[in-house]
């Protein structure tokens, strides 16, 4: 068992200081266990904590770090802009050539705006739809994650029609009414809310690729174009949540590699290249509503930051590299293969949503999982953080929760595949 010695040290201190330690929840181990490690520095695929162990890593800061840790050209790109001066609360060149790149790159995307997390990008993009619509009401998925703004922490109300309540307390139950819910992959749960909320409905929002649930797949029996026809019937706009899958699952998200057209898309997380960027955009009619074109009011102070435009210019031009999906493809799927075959080597029964370098393997003995409610009535979450633990013994850090992704990036090599895979061996060895 690797010292964590200095992880529990500043663990301990960290909780004086900030609430759970952290500055996020996920962060805190609370659901798999143990002592969260205090990283002290990555590079590729690799990252070290305080103690000096050394892990591979398939979190990657949470998906932004595609081209692996500290790459030296996004570093470089950094510093050098660092040098001319860290923020001007002003226009600047390098807000246009990220914007170019990601209009470029996402299909559905002609005008963007740039702000400073995934959560931003959502909250704007609901308050925009608002704005374009004239209607107050939005639908989004059990176990769809958008950040925290208030009408996302809402989660279902008691009948499938019925209103949304908070997930979150702090959230008025009167505002959470506006949000309702259905089931991922159930379309027949979102026509009933259309017919139950007749053109009162702004929007559906949606992860194309939900990675908050684990991955799923809501592509492959046609419930993504589903949701594009009614909104378009309905008269109600189709934002696609790519702030996990955007530049992950291809160099135009998941509306590229599944030809499906939102009307909005918001991004994060890859977009920023690891500095603090999110980004919303789409048709540029709906766009134009945004201040100050339009009334729909929504400001920053750090957005287009000089910093963060660098960094997220220079991670999104090497996506375009030859090959570059294709790698990602190739060593992600062997990587969960060798996973599953290890579970099936020591009688562990378990089943893997992946889309590129994005997957999950779930704990569970369902054929499949499709939805929420398979993953929190359906998989052995317990097993999963004795999982989590064994592998972080083991040298490998994995998402630290049954409802989250793991992410492959171009810095693994063949050689980190083959140790995860021999590291999963052993951890399940050791559980079963
Ligand atoms: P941020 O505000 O954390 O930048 O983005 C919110 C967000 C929006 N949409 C999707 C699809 C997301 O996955 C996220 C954030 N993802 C989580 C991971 N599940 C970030 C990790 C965390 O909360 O610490």
């Amino acid at each position: 068992m690797p010292s964590i010695k200095q992880s529990e040290t500043d663990f301990n201190k960290a909780r004086k200081l900030l609430p759970g330690g952290v500055n996020s929840p996920v962060r805190a181990f609370k659901s798999v266990g143990g002592t969260p490690r205090f990283f002290a520095r990555a590079a590729g695929s690799h990252v070290w904590d305080v103690d000096g162990n050394d892990y591979i890593d398939y979190v990657g800061s949470w998906g932004p770090m595609i081209l692996g840790h500290a790459h030296p050209d996004v570093v470089k790109g950094v510093q050098e802009t660092a040098e001319h001066g860290m923020s001007f609360g002003a226009p600047c060149e390098l807000e246009i050539d990220l914007a170019q790149l990601v209009v470029d790159m996402v299909p559905s995307i002609e005008v963007v705006r740039f702000v400073n997390s995934g959560t931003e990008a959502t909250m704007s993009a609901l308050r925009l739809a608002r704005g374009f619509t004239g209607r107050d009401k939005i639908i989004k998925f059990d176990g769809g994650y958008h950040g925290h703004a208030d009408g996302l922490l809402v989660k279902a109300g008691s009948g499938a029609a019925t209103f949304g309540v908070p997930d979150s307390s702090g959230v008025p139950a009167d505002y959470a009414k506006l949000t309702l819910t259905a089931p991922f992959n159930d379309i027949d749960a979102v026509k009933a809310l259309f017919a139950g909320n007749r053109d009162e409905i702004a929007c559906i929002i949606v992860e194309p690729v939900p990675g908050n649930t684990g991955v799923l797949d809501l592509y492959s029996n046609g419930f993504l174009q589903n949701l594009r026809d009614i909104c378009s019937a309905e008269g109600a706009l189709l934002i696609f949540d790519e702030v996990m899958c955007g530049f992950r699952v291809a160099p135009g998200g998941a509306q590229q590699r599944f030809g499906i057209t939102p009307d909005l898309t918001c991004l994060g997380k890859i977009v920023g290249g690891g500095l603090p960027v999110g980004a919303y955009g789409g048709r540029e009619d709906i766009m134009r509503k945004i201040a100050p074109d339009g009334p729909v009011y929504q400001a920053g102070t750090l957005s287009g930051n000089p910093l963060a435009m660098r960094a997220g210019i220079e991670t999104l031009t090497r996506l375009r590299a030859p090959d570059f999906y294709e790698s990602l493809e190739k060593k992600s799927a062997r990587l969960v293969a060798g996973l599953l075959d290890g579970c099936k080597e020591a009688g562990v029964p378990a089943v893997a949503n992946r889309f590129g370098a994005m997957f999950t393997v779930f704990f569970t003995g369902k054929d499949s999982v499709m939805n929420h409610a398979d993953v929190s009535e359906g998989c052995d979450l317990a097993f999963f953080g004795r999982f989590f633990n064994a592998m972080l013994d083991e040298g490998v850090y994995l998402a630290p929760s049954q409802f989250e992704s793991a992410f492959v990036s171009a810095a693994h090599t063949d050689k980190d595949i083959d140790a995860t895979i021999a590291a999963a061996g052993r951890a399940l060895a050791k559980l079963t």
